[in-house]
């Protein structure tokens, strides 16, 4: 593909990155081993690829300060999918051009040896789709002087949006899906096809939503970040529900969704839908394929507290652990921390066989710490439900819960009780999660520092934000309700931070 001539030299701003990381190590909330930019803010995962053997993750970031504005991308590499290094930022706005207000999400493809991102750029009102070319294994970015190659979105339709791109081949044809709304009807991914990533035809939507239905979740008015791929036999179509902030969603609407179906003639038909992670705080996720055929998924999770708390803290948004998205064999959507991530695992305590009283929650000594995986599985017995207390204070004041309910089929995180500080988030989300009756529940849990994640039986994900404020609030117990319970294994995991700085 030609990629003509260079575009002006970017702005970028002079980043004492490795000095902003070790300023900010100190901030008890901030995340040792879950990846983040090196201060300020950063929200959604873009332009994901496995290059020449190593992993490339930018994303969505303001490099002035530590909340939404001016976006650029930013970019880190890492050879183990665990350690990462950040690189100089790939793009940032360039002035009185087409993105000169933003350059927001996108993706990366390989056209033809070159690595191409396909991006969003925004010159207020406008928001229309951009290319930019790497020579030099994706470390800096030239900008199409033809931007944008879309030069309106398409006419005759009434859009709540029309931004981020998701792009594939097949064959000798380009085909990037848009993240879309039509004011009425309901959130879209408007699907386009091209034969060289510069001229685009549009064809129709691949999939609408519906603004009248609600459950199981309602769709919104705008679909951000779409993705679709192949999984197994079937097809995944990722959707970011969006929707405007009014009475009825005081925060505006943000989960991220996932359709799983079949692609053909150019459509998608859905045949079964859920939340990919229903903590409230995960939003935005992309994909990529990996060198070893894995898809992998990472999403942005947002903070839990206000904009005062961000400020002062100097840094917001952490990348969730990257996820193995696979096709279970009952046809379902199976989600899995990808295996990598147990070379961060240092001092190890294990615990068999530990009766559980009903009521009276069990610490486990010598179990604590503020950045942790933990692996347990429990024979319920007579009780109604069992879990784990993370984030424990000795007295039991603040802690955060994962309880499993075996008659109601429901996992919950309950951080009712997080954190004494009520200016932040202590969110309280449910997944549904029905066992086999000879199924034991096999239950992993990340805690680092404000991050939760919790996975279970490789099929349901919650992740979301704490913040404790005693210092003390790093025990781990166990627990029964409604009868005893046992606690057939647990195994605790000290997880190593990722940066130098720890
Ligand atoms: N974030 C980007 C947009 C996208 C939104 C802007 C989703 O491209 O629609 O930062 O979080």
């Amino acid at each position: 593909m030609s990629t003509e001539t260079a575009s002006p030299p970017q702005t970028v701003p002079p980043l004492p990155r490795q000095a902003s990381r070790e300023l900010l190590a100190a901030d008890p909330h901030r995340p040792r081993y879950h990846f983040l930019p090196p201060s300020n803010w950063m929200n959604d995962p873009n332009g994901l690829v496995h290059w020449k053997g190593r992993y490339h993750l930018f994303y969505q970031h303001n490099p002035f300060g530590p909340l939404w504005a001016t976006m650029h991308w930013g970019h880190a590499v890492s050879d183990d999918l665990v350690h990462w290094h950040d690189l100089p930022i790939a793009l940032a706005p360039t002035p009185d051009s087409p993105d000169a207000d933003g350059c927001f999400s996108g993706c990366v493809v390989i056209d033809d040896g070159v690595p191409t991102i396909v991006y969003t750029g925004v010159r207020n009102p406008d928001k229309l789709p951009c290319l930019a070319f790497s020579d030099d294994d994706l470390l800096t970015w030239r900008k199409h002087p033809g931007n944008p190659v879309i030069p309106a979105p398409p006419p005759g339709l009434e859009l709540t949006g029309f931004r981020d791109h998701a792009v594939w081949r097949d064959g000798d044809t380009w085909y990037q899906i848009i993240g879309a709304g039509i004011a009425g009807v309901g959130g879209t991914a408007l699907l386009y096809r091209s034969p060289d990533l510069l001229a685009w035809e549009y064809l129709h939507p691949i999939l609408t939503g519906d603004t009248r239905r609600t459950d199981p979740f309602w769709t919104g008015t705008m679909w951000e970040c779409p993705d679709l791929f192949p999984l197994g036999d079937k097809h995944v179509l990722i959707a970011s529900i969006w929707a405007k902030r009014d009475a009825d969603t005081p925060r505006g609407l943000h989960y991220a969704t996932y359709f799983l179906g079949t692609y053909a003639d150019h459509r998608f038909t859905p045949e079964a839908e859920g939340i990919l992670d229903v903590g409230g705080h995960f939003y935005a996720p992309q994909t990529t394929l990996d060198a070893h055929g894995r898809r992998l998924m990472w999403g942005w999770l947002w903070e839990g507290r206000d904009e005062a708390a961000i400020v002062a803290a100097g840094w917001s948004g952490v990348m969730s652990l990257p996820r193995v998205l696979s096709l279970l064999p009952d046809g379902t959507l199976g989600v899995a921390p990808v295996p990598e991530l147990e070379r961060l695992r240092g001092d190890h305590r294990r615990y068999s066989d530990l009766p559980l009283q009903p009521d009276a929650p069990t610490p486990l000594p010598d179990a604590a710490g503020d950045g942790l995986e933990i692996r347990a599985a429990f024979a319920p017995g007579a009780a109604e439900t069992v879990g784990l207390a993370i984030r424990r204070s000795p007295d039991g004041a603040e802690e955060t819960i994962v309880r499993y309910d075996r008659d109601r089929g429901l996992l919950t995180l309950d951080g009712t009780r997080s954190s004494r500080d009520v200016g932040v988030d202590r969110p309280v989300e449910s997944a549904a999660l029905r066992l086999a009756p000879d199924e034991p529940l096999d239950l992993r849990v990340f805690v680092d520092r404000s991050v939760v994640e919790v996975f279970a039986n490789g099929r349901v994900a919650i992740a979301d934000r704490i913040y404790p404020t005693r210092p003390d609030s790093l025990g781990v117990a166990a627990f029964a309700t409604g009868g005893a319970a046992l606690l057939s294994s647990l195994d605790l995991w000290q997880m190593a931070a990722i940066w130098p700085t720890g």
